[in-house]
């Protein structure tokens, strides 16, 4: 019995290790506010815009803007939607875009600065961004993001998001070490006014995402020796503890 309640309590532990880790997390959006748009769901039926705008909680800055574009043919179909907590982009048999973007409350249907100088890093805590990727059927897309200090100086990187579900990361050093970037320089991390998400999709594109945010990659960041032992250490007390409730 007292082994199954220690393994339990290991479990616990290893559990809890895991969401401390992760706790140190930006949300920049868990696409929990539906899209404005009547139904939080748009439909393009042949080549075409369409704009959205939803303010609310789960979302960086508290104001989301969506561009969504079909680039036809007069047939294909391209939708998004914002429901049950998750985004998505869906389409038909031509290409079409999404163009995801946080910049703050205030200002217009462009793209504006008013994060307010936001650290993803969280003062040095996050080193990478994480996309929960329901599923994603990519052929012949891209995904990028661009994240921005102000109109000259932004960092512009690819997300090589694979088919499928995945949990996936990319280090906020990769946006640093951006090749494509503005005039006046790269983002600065630290103080970022802007963030984009381009979905460039061909015939077929399909992405469904539950959350983005910046984060300590786990999956990267096993426990080192020394908090594994305080783990062990914490497990040995906790043993002596049943065993003196028990007596
Ligand atoms: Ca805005
Ligand atoms: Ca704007
Ligand atoms: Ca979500």
């Amino acid at each position: 019995m007292l082994k199954k309640v220690l393994l339990g309590t290991a479990g616990v532990l290893m559990a809890s290790g895991m969401a401390a880790t992760s706790a140190n997390a930006l949300l920049i959006d868990d696409f929990s506010t539906p899209l404005t748009t009547d139904g939080s769901i748009i439909i393009l039926i042949g080549p075409g815009s369409a704009f959205d705008r939803s303010a609310g909680a789960g979302i960086l800055g508290g104001d989301r803007e969506l561009t969504l574009v079909n680039s036809g043919p007069a047939s294909n179909v391209v939708a998004a939607n914002a429901i049950g907590g998750s985004y998505q982009h869906n389409n038909g048999n031509g290409a079409g875009t999404s163009l995801l973007r946080w910049d703050g409350l205030g200002g217009g249907d462009g793209l504006d600065f008013n994060l307010g100088d936001v650290d993803l890093t969280e003062g040095g805590a996050n080193d990478s961004v994480q996309i929960k990727v329901l599923s994603a059927d990519l052929s012949n897309s891209s995904v990028t993001m661009t994240f921005y200090t102000d109109i000259d100086s932004f960092s512009t990187v690819g997300v090589n998001i694979p088919t499928g579900a995945s949990d996936h990361y990319f280090l906020l050093a990769d946006i640093l070490a951006s090749l494509d970037i503005g005039a006046g320089g790269g983002a600065t991390l630290t103080n970022i006014n802007a963030i984009e998400m381009f979905m460039n999709g061909g015939a077929g594109f399909d992405l469904s995402m539950d959350f983005i945010q910046t984060t300590l990659d786990v999956t990267e960041n096993v426990p080192e020796p020394a908090s594994m032992t305080l783990i062990g250490a914490g497990l040995m007390g906790l043993a002596g503890m049943a065993r003196r409730r028990k007596a």
